[in-house]
């Protein structure tokens, strides 16, 4: 039998690990931070830089004040932010127009006119908030740094994406461990803008809620290995390594990660980096480096194929319960299935 429980209580009905009912639970999710400025990593570029980690301090508090409803804090960029900023946008811009897919670069243009965009300004998050909000009921939200790959998902079915606002530090400006806000707007943005791509981001996030372990690694590494790092390729066949071709010249590119990485670009579509057909099996097998270039990538024929490998993937996911979205209250019921 069928047993509705409220939209935002966690009343473990399930018996399953609690999970946002609504979108104001995000704000739980969201101060689960994983690492950020107090935990820089002796190997992070920032990790001897008392003025850096100070700032990044500030940006982790502002994140963790925020609650879901507030406009965003507009945030004044320092000229030094502004010019690391500045140096990447430059040289990503040139190197997508090669090598990113055409929604990207699409959506890509619309961020420049609406969103203020461009090499001299670092746009602010309430804009494209804003902006996303009216194009595909996306918002984002800022985040403090890394969350789990559960809570970074749960966002999702809210149609929500964290997003960090700090920038990174100026001695590697073409590539960072961690996530920061040149990775996401230059890297995620744009295709929060189309609407089959906020979709299919909203289904994953529904699909992780309440997920097994098991499940949630494997629905993470497929997300990583292609919202963050895919690649797309129109060879006909599915032979895992074509001869013909160097990659810059088969590969399109829509993963976030490559997209905001200069540096990490170059090497999967300009080096000989290996790169493979994304078959789900494989790729869940893969481990997820986050402080070095990836050692594969996973192409598919096209972005909408890699949606439609993780939209099966998703459907074959098992839980004890259904998760229904209520747009209208942007909140989940959790139907027991029992
Ligand atoms: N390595 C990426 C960059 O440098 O932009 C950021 C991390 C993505 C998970
Ligand atoms: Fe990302």
């Amino acid at each position: 039998k069928e047993q509705y429980t409220e939209p935002g209580s966690d009343d473990a009905t399930t018996g399953s690990e609690w999970f946002p009912k609504s979108i104001y639970d995000l704000d739980i999710c969201a101060k689960r931070v994983i690492m950020y400025g107090a935990g820089l990593d002796a190997d992070h570029p920032g990790f001897k830089d008392k003025e850096y980690r100070e700032r990044r301090m500030m940006f982790g508090e502002l994140a963790l004040q925020y609650k879901h409803g507030e406009p965003i804090p507009r945030i004044e960029y320092t000229d030094s932010e502004r010019k690391t900023w500045g140096v990447i946008y430059r040289k990503l811009r040139e190197l997508h127009k090669k090598y990113a897919c055409k929604q990207f670069l699409d959506n890509f243009d619309l961020l420049e006119r609406h969103c203020g965009y461009s090499e001299n300004n670092i746009p602010q998050l309430e804009d494209i908030c804003k902006f996303l909000k009216a194009k595909t009921g996306f918002r984002v939200r800022p985040v403090a740094g890394y969350l789990s790959a559960r809570d970074f998902l749960a966002g999702l079915a809210y149609r929500v994406f964290f997003c960090t606002q700090y920038v990174r530090h100026h001695a590697d400006p073409f590539y960072t461990p961690e996530p920061d806000t040149v990775h996401e707007l230059m890297g995620h943005m744009a295709l929060f803008a189309d609407p089959d791509f906020a979709q299919f981001s909203q289904e994953i996030g529904l699909a992780s809620l309440g997920a097994s372990e098991e499940d949630l690694k494997k629905l993470a590494t497929l997300y990583f290995f292609s919202i963050e790092f895919g690649l797309s390729s129109d060879d006909a066949a599915d032979s895992p390594m074509k001869e013909r071709g160097s990659n810059n010249e088969r590969f399109k590119v829509y993963g976030a990660g490559l997209l905001s990485s200069a540096g990490e670009l170059q090497h999967a579509v300009e080096g000989s980096a290996t790169i493979i057909r994304f078959d789900p099996d494989r790729v869940v097998e893969q481990e997820c480096l986050i402080t070095t270039f990836q050692s594969a990538y996973f192409y598919t024929r096209n972005f909408e194929e890699a949606q439609q490998k993780l939209r099966m993937f998703t459907n074959n996911m098992k839980r004890p319960f259904i998760v229904r979205y209520n747009p209208y209250t942007e909140s989940v019921e959790v139907l027991n299935n029992s």
